[in-house]
């Protein structure tokens, strides 16, 4: 806590340094922009796809991919330019000139990052935009897809579904979320018991490194391939498209939603989901959503409402009877089942009301567009009845806070926790997150909801796991640490590496010091370097 109120305070007051001198800038900006001129393609070139804030498209370039309107502040630092790469040429350039200029170079594909810090930086730099590197290949032949980074989930699912209702692919629920950072990131969706994460589902790649180099699997090798998938690859360099392989999926599977307030036993039923959520049938997956609502259209007193979203890959028949065997306490019913295909329930399970055309996902309309916070925990324990009523008592106090169990278990329980940079495998009952979102602009506003996380993440200190206290990178949280100036030390990168990483922060590190020793990719909470002499 101390470590990090400090790092919050710092940030501001870099932040109100940078704020304060524009001059100097400008002429970095023009040297910059004629850095780009010279190393460009002369058959792509890069003037075509160059923003300053002088041109008049500049702030709507900008805002197209802020997925988080905490930092769409008039106090948020702005790029001083940003490209919009539509040719590898482009990227190659603006790593070159990064370097001559010391500019920091911040990647955004989908822009969903919890902290923005896709596009939004305390030291001066600019944003490669991504959002055109967006073809997807799909072959049922091979049971693959090639995808470039700045295509969305949906528009993933969308390519695959067009071509087979039989296949499918475990990633986000979300599906304006996009592939570069959530693939590099991890990746969870409500396939992971059956199929673990999207990084457990990717066999090639192509990047471009710190020399500009354009790599796949085999010319990068296997630890920077495993780098970038979990590692997060901002760390590493600019990834232009990942090779998934798909999964098989049933022509038919079944999603139901059942809630339950507290006057309708939640407490012990989410006691229940705890021990068998995680133990049930890989083909069901039970997301356990809970949070504040009046008991009833004409009471103003509180009550928690308990969320049971589910997929299941079959029929509602063999649900039933799982459900029967496995979780009886939730009481589910044949009528709460709805039979539909898989790309369908992509679209369920987001809220789209039934019926709704699969087409929508390819819309790059977020469904919902506002301030947000999140946070997250592992929990490998379940928590006691007094512990849930604790819990619900904290929570109304709140108000706002949702809470929410994904569980674990299944395949994902069986991968080893070095296989991927992504560590909480074996041992998890579930992943916990704390979301707040909020409309208000400004800084008040936003201290006073993300407070509230903080505060709910608090309260479940004592049931959640320790030494490390593990996050999930996905979920981007700067209050476990954060990198001042880009040069982080061995140690303070651990800060917040060991939680998101836990003993695969070391292979990051050494990984990193091969492949770009002068940190030239780097952002608020990437992997340090070692010094020369610990190699
Ligand atoms: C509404 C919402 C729902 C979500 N749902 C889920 C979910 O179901 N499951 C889940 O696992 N996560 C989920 N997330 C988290 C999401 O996976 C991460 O925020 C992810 O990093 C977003 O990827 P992006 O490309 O959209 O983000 P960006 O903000 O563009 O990027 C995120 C990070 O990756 C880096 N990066 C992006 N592209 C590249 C690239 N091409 N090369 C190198 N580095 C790159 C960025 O620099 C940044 O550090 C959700 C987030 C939101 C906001
Ligand atoms: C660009 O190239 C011109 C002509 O070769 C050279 O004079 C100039 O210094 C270069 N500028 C930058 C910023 O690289
Ligand atoms: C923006 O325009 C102003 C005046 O029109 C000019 O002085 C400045 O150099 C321009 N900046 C860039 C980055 O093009
Ligand atoms: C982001 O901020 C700009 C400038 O204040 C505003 O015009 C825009 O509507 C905001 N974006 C959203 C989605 O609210
Ligand atoms: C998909 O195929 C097209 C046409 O061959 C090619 O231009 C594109 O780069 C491919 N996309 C990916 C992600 O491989
Ligand atoms: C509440 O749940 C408990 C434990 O599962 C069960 O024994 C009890 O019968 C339930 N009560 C009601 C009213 O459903
Ligand atoms: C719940 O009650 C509050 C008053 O405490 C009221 O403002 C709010 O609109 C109610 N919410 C709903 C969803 O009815
Ligand atoms: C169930 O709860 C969710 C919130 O988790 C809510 O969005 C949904 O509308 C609720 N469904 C019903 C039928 O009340
Ligand atoms: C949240 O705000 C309250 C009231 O201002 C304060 O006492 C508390 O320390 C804050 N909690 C956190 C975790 O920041
Ligand atoms: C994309 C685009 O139109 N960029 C222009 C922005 O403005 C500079 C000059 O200030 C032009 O060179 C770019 O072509």
């Amino acid at each position: 806590m101390v470590t990090s109120s400090f790092a919050i305070v710092s940030l501001f007051a870099v932040l109100l340094l940078h704020t304060v001198s524009p001059a100097n800038c400008d002429s970095v900006n023009q040297r910059f922009l004629q850095c780009l001129d010279n190393h460009s393609n002369p058959s792509y070139p890069i003037s075509t796809v160059v923003y300053t804030p002088n041109n008049s498209s500049y702030s709507s370039v900008l805002q197209a991919y802020i997925r988080n309107l905490r930092f769409n502040e008039s106090t948020t630092p702005k790029p001083q330019l940003i490209i919009t790469a539509l040719h590898e040429s482009h990227i190659q350039s603006a790593i070159v000139c990064a370097k001559q200029y010391g500019l920091e170079m911040k990647i955004r594909s989908g822009g969903h990052d919890f902290e923005g810090i896709s596009y939004w930086s305390v030291v001066p730099f600019f944003i490669l935009d991504m959002f055109n590197f967006r073809s997807i290949n799909v072959s049922i032949a091979d049971e693959t897809a090639w995808v470039q980074v700045g295509a969305t989930l949906g528009e993933v699912y969308y390519r695959i579904a067009e071509k087979s209702n039989t296949h499918g692919f475990p990633a986000g629920v979300c599906p304006t979320v996009g592939v570069g950072g959530h693939f590099s990131g991890g990746g969870y969706g409500n396939m992971m018991r059956k199929y673990g994460l999207t990084v457990d589902n990717i066999v090639d790649a192509q990047i471009i490194d710190v020399h500009g180099r354009l790599l796949n699997r085999e010319s990068m090798g296997e630890d920077l391939f495993w780098a970038i998938t979990g590692g997060g690859a901002s760390s590493y360099g600019v990834v232009i498209a990942y090779k998934i392989k798909l999964v098989v999926v049933p022509a038919i599977v079944t999603v139901f939603q059942v809630n339950v307030t507290l006057q309708q036993n939640a407490t012990n039923i989410v006691y229940r989901w705890q021990q068998v959520a995680y133990k049930l049938d890989e083909d069901i997956f039970i997301r356990l959503t809970m949070d504040v609502v009046n008991l009833s259209s004409t009471s103003t007193e509180k009550t928690i409402r308990a969320s049971f979203l589910s997929l299941f890959l079959g029929d509602s028949k063999r649900l039933l009877s799982l459900m029967n065997q496995g979780f009886p306490e939730l009481g589910l019913k044949p009528t709460d089942c709805i039979e539909m295909t898989w790309a369908q329930s992509v679209l369920y399970w987001t809220g789209f009301p039934i019926g709704a055309p699969v087409n929508t996902l390819l819309s790059r309309i977020p469904q919902l567009l506002t301030h947000i916070k999140w946070k997250s925990d592992y929990l490998k324990k379940p928590i006691s009845k007094d512990g849930l009523e604790y819990t619900w008592k904290k929570m109304i106090q709140l108000e706002r806070v949702v809470l929410t169990f994904n569980p674990y278990g299944g395949k994902m329980a069986e991968i080893p926790a070095s296989a991927k940079p992504f560590p909480h495998r074996a041992g998890n009952i579930c992943k916990i997150q704390y979301a707040v979102d909020w409309k208000e602009d400004g800084v008040e506003a936003a201290n006073h909801y993300v407070n509230l996380t903080r505060m709910l993440y608090g309260y479940m200190t004592p049931y959640v796991s320790k030494s490390p206290r593990e996050a999930f990178l996905n979920y981007r949280d700067l209050d476990l640490g954060i990198n001042h100036n880009g040069h982080n030390s061995y140690a303070e990168g651990a800060v917040y590496g060991i939680k998101y990483f836990k003993a695969n922060y070391n292979r990051l590190v050494q990984t990193k010091t091969k492949v770009d020793p002068d940190n030239f990719f780097r952002n608020e909470q990437s992997i340090p370097t070692l010094p020369s002499s610990e190699m």
